[in-house]
């Protein structure tokens, strides 16, 4: 047997729209689009037919504006929990044909069938099966790539939708990507984009053609990294990479403090980067461990498992502001950390919680991510740590210092709350805060702890 993989791309076409059409047969053939609650809705639309793609209409258009391009369009609300119970049919289909299955999303998937070839033909046969068991028994059409690496699989299932299959032969990956905007490959981004320009490259192809020790010399190893996919090789190998079991930050204070509010709102931004990143990788946490290093070096962790798996910043930083508070009472802190563990994939379930405000919370959660990965992982901690937004109760609590100084002011937007003192902290842990220097230096600076 042959050391060439076949790896399989599998992705549902308009896949929302598709079941909408499938159990309305009234919607057969229509421009239909899926999201919100119409064309004065001022949400976006989640998917739109390929009838309704003709107009134009796309994934994440604000739905009024889908209204007016396609004045005749059929708009459906979004029935989460449908297209999930539909994604988990079609998942199993999938898994008749190898165990090796990676569901990247509701409606994609990548298999490595390598094993499989002597059962079920070769990589374009198994396609045609799984195309036809997925017409037959969930009633919907599906795009298909074949090729050797997941890369090129999964641009090859985009090639021809609906209903498309592509394979590309072992040996023929560099050819095949060559045309293509570098765009298409993972790991470009507009800016790196706009960096390979200067050297002249716009597809995969100029890319490959570059010689490696350049594309060191100017991005380092993700140059090498980034050259090698253009070459069509890529060992990411299907359901990948080994999942991170942990996800935290540490801060170690120039000055050792024993100050309630500095250690609070160090807590709170480093509970604000772990949620960050449990988004940008897909997974959520059920156990929060915080860390404590005091002045005498002496380190403890406490830790509490959640009711609830989460990726937000609220409950990490009120489960590692209760773990933590009894801990430092009076005590002068050297270092903390909070980190996340007992990650897990989401329930697809949960995108599609019955909890009202959840879908609420996780767009302004979202737009925070965005604003994070464009100005760096500072940006919202920054303004959550100097402005007035934090949490209602840490607000209110009555350990908050009356006067403190914020800790990172350099814009003018920080307002001592001096209603606080009407609230009748305690006079004495004023005093307790006695290191004044570190309160006026800059933000805690929040690390990765790997
Ligand atoms: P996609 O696979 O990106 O899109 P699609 O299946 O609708 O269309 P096609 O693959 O044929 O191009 O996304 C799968 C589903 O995820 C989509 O049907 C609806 C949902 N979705 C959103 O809700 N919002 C989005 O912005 C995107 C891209 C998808
Ligand atoms: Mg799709
Ligand atoms: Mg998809």
């Amino acid at each position: 047997m042959t050391q060439t993989r076949t790896i399989l791309h599998v992705d549902l076409d308009a896949f929302f729209a598709a079941v909408e059409q499938r159990d309305r047969p009234e919607l057969r053939g229509k421009p239909v689009i899926v999201g919100g609650g119409g064309p004065n809705d001022r949400g976006v639309v989640s998917t739109a037919s390929y009838e309704a793609r003709a107009f134009g209409v796309h994934s994440a258009m604000p739905l009024r504006q889908a209204g007016r391009l396609c004045p005749h369009g059929i708009f459906v609300p979004v029935d989460g929990a449908k297209y999930l119970a539909v994604s988990r049919d079609v998942m199993a289909v999938l898994r008749r044909f190898t165990p090796l299955v990676e569901p990247i999303s509701i409606d994609e998937a990548f298999l490595d069938v390598t094993g499989s070839r002597g059962l079920f033909g070769d990589g374009e046969a198994i396609g045609r099966q799984i195309k036809d068991a997925i017409r037959r028994e969930v009633e919907l059409t599906i795009s298909v790539g074949v090729a050797t690496t997941k890369l090129v699989a999964k641009i090859a299932s985009d090639l021809r939708k609906p209903d498309g299959l592509v394979v590309v032969e072992p040996g023929t990956e560099a050819e095949f990507l060559a045309p293509l905007s570098i765009s298409r490959l993972w790991g470009v981004g507009a800016k790196s984009a706009a960096a390979l320009r200067e050297y002249g490259v716009r597809t995969i192809g100029d890319l490959a053609a570059l010689p490696d020790d350049l594309l060191v010399r100017r991005f380092g190893k993700y140059g090498a990294a980034i050259g090698e996919r253009a070459r069509g090789r890529d060992a990411d190998p299907v359901g990948g990479r080994d999942p991170a079991k942990s996800i935290g930050h540490e801060h170690t204070f120039d000055v050792d403090t024993s100050d309630r509010e500095v250690i609070e709102r160090t807590l709170l931004g480093m509970s604000e980067g772990v949620a960050g990143r449990l988004r940008d990788s897909g997974v959520r946490a059920s156990t929060i461990t915080v860390k404590i290093r005091d002045t005498t070096f002496r380190t403890i962790t406490r830790q509490r498992t959640l009711p609830a798996p989460t990726d937000l910043t609220e409950p990490i930083f009120r489960t590692a502001l209760d773990l933590a508070r009894p801990e430092v009472r009076g005590v002068r802190i050297r270092l903390l950390g909070v980190t996340a563990s007992g990650l897990g994939e989401p329930d697809q379930a949960v995108l599609f919680a019955a909890e009202a405000d959840e879908p609420r919370r996780r767009k302004v959660v979202e737009a925070a991510d965005e604003v994070r990965h464009k100005y760096g992982e500072r940006a919202i901690t920054r303004a959550r740590l100097v402005g007035s937004r934090l949490p209602a109760p840490f607000e209110r609590d009555p350990m908050t210092p009356v006067d403190k100084r914020s800790i990172a002011v350099d814009d003018g937007s920080d307002e001592a709350t001096p209603d606080r003192a009407a609230e009748g902290d305690e006079g004495d842990e004023a005093d307790e805060a006695d290191e004044a220097d570190e309160a006026d230096g800059p933000e805690p600076g929040i690390e990765p702890m790997d």
